[in-house]
C-alpha cells in the first residue's frame, strides 16, 4: 500500500517497493521549516492514520544482561567500559515468563526482551523459543531485541510465532563509526532485511543526543523510511547518560530538535508506531506532550528500561490523564496494521 508521503510529485524518487522514497534535501526542508508549520503537517498526518489520543504501551525485560562484546558508546552493558553493570546469564524461562504476566496485568499489551549480545548463540536459541511461545500464550505481543541475526535464526523466531524483532541503526551512516567500531552500519541494514524477509514486523529506530547533527538525524530517519518497507515501529530514544560509558559527558539534545525528529519521523512514516522511547526520566511533561502532538504513539511503561530508570506507572498515569490520553487497545492496533 501507497504510504502518504512528500507533498509534490517533485518532492520524491518512487521506490522500487512502491512506497515513496524520500531525499535527504526533502527531509531537511520539512525538518527546518518552521515549527508551527513541522509540528501542524506532522499532526495532520497522524491524524490522517491513528487515533491521536491512544497510546501503544509496551514492557521491556533485560534477559540476558551486561558484558557485551561490542563497543557501543552509550552502553550500560558493553564489556569495553567501566560502568559499573553486574553482567548476569540468561534468564530462565519461567522468571521471564511471572514478569511477562506482571507487565500484562500492568496495562503493557506488548513485550519486549533484550540481550546484550552481539548475536544470539544457537545453544540459547531453545530457550529464546520457549520465551516467546510463553510469552504468545499469554495474549501480549512479542519483541526481541538479540543483536544480529541470521537468516536461519530469523526463521526460526518467526516459526515461534515472534512479532516484532528490535534492531536499531542507532544513528547516520556518516557518524556510526564514531559510536560503534565492531560492527557496521551494513552489518544492522543485513540483520533488518533478514528479520523481514522471515516476515516479522520491524521494529528499528535510534538515539538522538550522541553528538550528532541534525543532518545525521534527518539521514537516520530517511534510511529507516527508505528501507523496502518501513519499520512497523520507530523507537527514538534521548541518550541517556551511563556512567562510565564513552558517551557518559555528551551535550544533552536541545527538547525543541527532539520534538522536531519525532515529528519529521511521523511525516515520513506516516503508518509506523513512532515510540517515545528510553530518556523520558529527563524529559519535561511538557516536551513529552509536545512529541505526542508531534505523532509520538509508543512509549515503554515501567520503573525500568533494560538497565537504566523509566517514569514508572504513577507518573505515566498522571500524564496520561492531564493529557487525555489513553492505551491503545490491542485489537485496534491490529487493525491499523492491516
Ligand atoms: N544488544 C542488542 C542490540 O544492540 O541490538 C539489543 C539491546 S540494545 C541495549 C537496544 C537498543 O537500546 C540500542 O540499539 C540503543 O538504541 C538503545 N540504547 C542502549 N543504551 C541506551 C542509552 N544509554 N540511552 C538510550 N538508548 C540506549
Ligand atoms: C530501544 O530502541 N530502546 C530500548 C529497546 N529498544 C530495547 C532500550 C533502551 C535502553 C535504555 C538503556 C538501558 O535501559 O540500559
Ligand atoms: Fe551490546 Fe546492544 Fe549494548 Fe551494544 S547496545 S553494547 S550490542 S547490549
Amino acid at each position: 500500500m501507497l504510504h502518504a508521503g512528500p507533498s509534490t510529485e517533485a518532492d520524491f524518487i518512487p521506490g522500487d517497493a512502491g512506497h515513496c522514497r524520500w531525499t535527504q534535501a526533502e527531509a531537511e526542508k520539512i525538518y527546518n521549516s518552521p515549527f508551527n508549520d513541522l509540528l501542524y503537517r506532522a499532526h495532520t498526518v497522524h491524524r490522517a492514520h491513528f487515533d491521536p489520543n491512544a497510546i501503544q504501551m509496551s514492557r521491556l525485560l533485560s534477559i540476558k544482561t551486561g558484558g557485551c562484546a561490542e563497543d557501543c558508546g552509550y552502553c550500560s552493558q558493553s564489556a569495553h567500559y567501566p560502568t559499573g553493570l553486574k553482567a548476569s546469564k540468561l534468564m530462565e524461562v519461567e522468571r521471564v515468563l511471572a514478569e511477562a504476566r506482571k507487565a500484562r496485568d500492568g496495562g503493557a499489551t506488548r513485550y519486549c526482551m533484550g540481550a546484550a549480545w552481539r548475536s544470539p548463540k544457537e545453544r540459547d536459541m531453545e530457550a529464546i523459543v520457549a520465551m516467546v511461545s510463553g510469552v504468545r500464550a499469554l495474549g501480549m505481543e512479542t519483541c526481541m531485541t538479540l543483536g544480529m541475526l541470521t537468516p536461519a535464526q530469523s526463521e526460526k523466531l518467526a516459526e515461534a510465532g515472534l512479532d516484532y524483532y528490535n534492531h536499531n541503526i542507532d544513528t547516520s551512516e556518516r557518524f556510526y563509526g564514531e559510536i560503534i567500531t565492531t560492527r557496521s552500519f551494513a552489518d544492522r541494514l543485513e540483520t533488518l532485511a533478514n528479520v523481514r524477509d522471515a516476515g516479522i514486523k520491524v521494529c528499528a529506530g535510534g538515539i538522538l543526543g550522541m553528538g550528532e547533527t541534525a543532518d545525521d538525524r534527518i539521514s537516520m530517519l530517511v534510511t529507516l523510511a527508505n528501507l523496502p518497507a518501513p519499520p512497523e515501529s520507530v523507537p527514538i530514544n534521548m541518550l541517556i547518560p551511563i556512567p562510565g560509558s564513552k558517551l557518559a559527558d555528551a551535550t544533552p539534545v536541545d527538547p525543541i530538535d527532539f520534538v522536531r525528529t519525532v515529528a519529521l519521523a511521523r511525516i515520513l512514516m506516516p503508518q509506523s508506531h513512532v515510540r517515545l522511547s528510553a530518556g523520558r526520566t529527563d524529559m519535561s511533561d511538557e516536551t513529552q506532550a509536545l512529541c505526542f502532538f508531534a505523532g509520538a504513539n509508543s512509549i515503554f511503561v515501567g520503573e525500568t528500561l533494560l538497565t537504566a530508570d523509566n517514569p514508572g506507572e504513577d507518573h505515566d498515569a498522571a500524564l496520561f490523564r492531564r493529557l487525555g490520553l489513553r492505551p491503545m487497545a490491542l485489537a485496534a492496533r491490529q487493525a491499523a496494521a492491516e
